[in-house]
């Protein structure tokens, strides 16, 4: 069966605080009523480059202390151009219990590969956590080659991707290749091609509100009903696509205010949502969750 995570959101106060009360609703929504697989902690989606060093901690705490007792995975989202604070990152999930950490490609200063395995390296090596790439060249510029990734899967503890690229040649090529590695698919509008490819399952921002329609997606492709998913995938897109027009981060923290559950706001510098996005958020939580 292919995995299904959300990619955690931080919830924050009107001045930009953590609102922990917030943050711990949507880990709960996410095991009580979505029924995820898992949750993917600390990434974009967690507005985790906006935080400091001891709120990237907090947030990491807090999704461990609200999942204990349930058989929800986390992986722990440790990567950043700061090195030092990504190993220093790396030990404390670990301690807190993290059974896999993940990392960003280091991004900004246009690192070769020698110094992004020499990153990846250096994350894992003391610690006995397992650790997935991820890779998102939209957004950190850095696009690993099939060799590149062989040269870091080299490292035992260096487990797998979360390959958030629309790239599928690639993606082909790294199934084939690595049959044994974990290949989590990162974007949700594309998780269809992605299962075709033989992906272990997907992380995404979405299934925080949409995980009925994906978890019957993969059903649906998993039991060989290509035009059902294919159907679920359609009907995903609309939402994602009207998501996306709107903002994604403020709209998916505006439509889980209407389920209930306090995501409150996103963190500058990303703007806060001004009427037209609350009053568009409010229209796609009525046509799709009403
Ligand atoms: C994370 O790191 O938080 C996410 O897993 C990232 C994830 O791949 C999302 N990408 C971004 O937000 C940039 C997608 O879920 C994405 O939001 C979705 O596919 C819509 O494009």
């Amino acid at each position: 069966m292919k995995k299904l995570y959300a990619a955690l959101m931080t919830a924050f106060d009107e001045n930009g605080n953590i609102d922990e009360q917030g943050t711990r609703e949507m880990v709960r929504y996410n095991i009580d009523v979505n029924q995820l697989d898992g949750l993917y902690v600390g990434g974009s989606t967690g507005e985790n480059f906006m935080l400091g060093t001891a709120e990237k901690k907090r947030v990491f705490e807090i999704a461990m202390d609200e999942a204990k007792g349930s058989d929800i995975d986390l992986i722990a989202q440790v990567g950043s151009p700061n090195l030092h604070e990504a190993k220093e990152l790396a030990k404390f999930v670990t301690e807190l219990g993290y059974k896999t950490i993940s990392a960003v490609t280091p991004f900004y200063y246009n690192f070769n590969f020698d110094e992004i395995k020499h990153y990846y390296d250096e994350i894992v090596k003391d610690v006995d956590t397992k650790l997935v790439v991820y890779s998102i060249p939209a957004l950190t510029g850095v696009a690993l080659s099939l060799d590149n990734f062989a040269k870091l899967f080299e490292n035992e503890k260096i487990i797998g991707v979360k390959y958030t690229n629309a790239d599928f040649y690639l993606l082909e090529r790294l199934r084939e290749r690595f049959p044994d590695k974990l290949i989590l698919s990162g974007f949700d509008e594309m998780l269809l091609p992605a299962l075709a490819l033989d992906v272990d399952g997907a992380i995404g921002s979405t299934f925080n509100i949409n995980a009925k329609k994906a978890k019957a997606e993969i059903a649906a492709f998993e039991a060989g009903d290509i035009a059902k998913a294919r159907q679920l995938q359609h009907e995903s897109n609309d939402l994602i696509t009207d998501l996306l027009n709107n903002g994604i981060y403020a709209t998916l923290k505006l439509v889980f205010e209407e389920l209930g559950v306090h995501a409150g706001y996103t963190r500058e510098p990303m703007a806060k949502a001004t009427p037209e996005v609350k009053a568009g958020a409010k229209r796609i939580y009525e046509k799709y969750f009403k």
